[in-house]
């Protein structure tokens, strides 16, 4: 179902999720897939050029960076998608020991007669007494399959085979119907919504008095599905709507969100021929399905595990080709931005991430690692790429510090750390013994401990 919307959906997610920089282009490529998929499943146009508006708009905003605005547009793209569907489910209120009755309309081959068996199947599995009343009273074979339909699922068929009008039938029967806590309604269609078919309706509207009256449209009409929903609400007065052959074309994100513009509640979808083939329709699940990651809060994780997988790969190559940098420390501070970041760059080196260095040790307090971004933003390029001339001349320190509201102390001990870093990822000095397996040595430790100018207990 809707195969080739969610893997475009699920494809955009993962490139937000897994992009380096969110930049102008990366955005524009994003937008154009999603938009070209929700095209193709027959969505409106001008929603979907809204969708990708709102997602240009949101990636533009300055103020959010790194994970915050992978987090920020994944969660505006999930919230547009579920806005295009709907967000409530809608349920038919339904009471057992009452005369509840329903009556599905709907043009030729809809699927009014499979949908009413189903429906039929459906409550019956949840304790209904159900019956099915055959009101396509214009072709005798519309009878013979309802009747065929009710024997498989074991429901009882009522109609009247000699008799051609409608509402007559309905007055004949309706003694035997009463006796069932659900009568479903199986009445006939016409090629289009015609006077004939409004009359015939509305005639059967006044006499059965249906607690529901709901519309079948097939899903392969797409957003036709708007115009025709729209139609039926004019002229008959139709509580919701019932999206046939979900399982059979693309178009059917087109008629569901082209039900969901003209607020016409699709409480069920069918998904196939048989009678099991058939689901309440709930567009917060839907959405988790259609995507294949469960809710909001999977997502978001993606982005989370995705930005880490990202960052590292860079960071972890430059690393080893000893390129790692002041710039490419202060990115990989943005965007981990968090405690225990420092304990996840050291991760990165290889080897060195089951070597288990004690929190205390990194001494990464959140309004530290804030401090540093701020203080690689007041060095100079020259700085920033041969950060010994700054140990060197202490004016520098100076310089730096009261540009960015620090105190030399603090610049000299994010020097002592990233130089850690590099000595670390270069294998240099204290590692020379390293043994990955093993992990740091007490010995090694203490060294490295030394380094930060602590006296730590191990
Ligand atoms: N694949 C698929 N076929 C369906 C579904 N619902 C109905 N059909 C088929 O659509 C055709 C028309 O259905 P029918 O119930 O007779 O339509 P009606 O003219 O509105 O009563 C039949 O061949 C059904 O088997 C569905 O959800 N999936
Ligand atoms: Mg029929």
């Amino acid at each position: 179902m809707l195969g080739s919307l969610g893997s475009a959906l699920k494809k955009g997610f993962d490139k937000i999720a897994g992009a380096i920089f969110l930049d102008k282009k990366t955005i524009e490529l994003i937008v154009k897939d999603l938009q070209r998929a929700l095209i193709q499943a027959d969505v409106n146009v001008h929603l979907v050029k809204e969708l990708g508006d709102k997602i240009k708009k949101e990636a533009e905003n300055e103020k959010v960076k790194g994970i915050e605005k992978k987090e920020h547009l994944t969660k505006i793209l999930h919230d547009e998608i579920q806005n295009l569907l709907g967000n409530e489910k809608h349920e038919l209120k339904l009471e057992k020991g009452k005369n509840n009755k329903i009556m599905l309309l709907g043009l030729y081959g809809a699927g009014k007669t499979t949908s009413s068996s189903k429906l039929a199947a459906y409550y019956a599995k949840r304790g209904f007494k159900v019956a099915m009343l055959g009101l396509d009273v214009h072709r005798p074979a519309a009878r013979d399959q309802l009747e065929q339909l009710g024997k498989q699922i074991k429901i009882p068929v009522f109609f009247e085979r000699e008799e051609k009008d409608p509402v007559k039938t309905y007055k004949k029967l309706k003694p035997e119907l009463e006796k069932f806590d659900l009568v479903i309604v199986d009445t006939a269609g016409r090629h289009s919504l015609d006077k004939e078919l409004i009359d015939e309706i509305k005639s059967l509207e006044k006499e059965i008095h249906p607690d529901y009256v709901i519309l079948t449209i097939q899903a392969d009409i797409g957003q036709a599905a708007k115009k025709q929903a729209h139609e039926f609400q004019e002229a008959c007065n139709i509580n919701g709507v019932i999206i046939t052959r979900m399982d059979s074309t693309a178009k059917a994100g087109g008629a569901l969100t082209a039900c969901n513009e003209t607020k016409a509640p699709v409480f069920f979808i069918g998904t196939g021929e048989k009678a099991n083939d058939f689901e309440t329709f709930n567009p917060k699940s839907f959405i988790s399905r259609l995507l294949g990651l469960g809710d909001l809060d999977g997502l978001l994780e993606r982005v989370q595990s995705a930005v880490d997988e990202s960052s590292q790969k860079k960071a972890k190559e430059k690393l080893e080709k000893g390129e790692f940098n002041l710039r490419d420390f202060q990115e990989q501070l943005k965007n981990m931005g968090n405690v225990g970041s420092m304990s996840k760059i050291i991760e990165m080196i290889p080897g060195l991430g089951k070597a288990k260095i004690p929190e205390e040790l990194l001494g990464n307090q959140e309004g530290k690692l804030k401090k540093w971004q701020h203080a690689i933003d007041s060095m100079t390029e020259d700085e920033i790429n041969n950060p010994e001339i700054i140990e060197k001349q202490t004016t520098r320190i100076g310089r730096i510090a009261k540009g960015s509201g620090t105190t030399t102390a603090e610049i000299r001990q994010m020097l002592k750390q990233y130089s850690l870093l590099k000595e670390l990822a270069t294998g240099s000095g204290d590692l020379e013994n390293f043994d990955p397996a093993q992990g740091l040595s007490q010995k090694q430790m203490m060294k490295i401990a030394k380094k930060f100018g602590k006296k730590m207990k191990f």
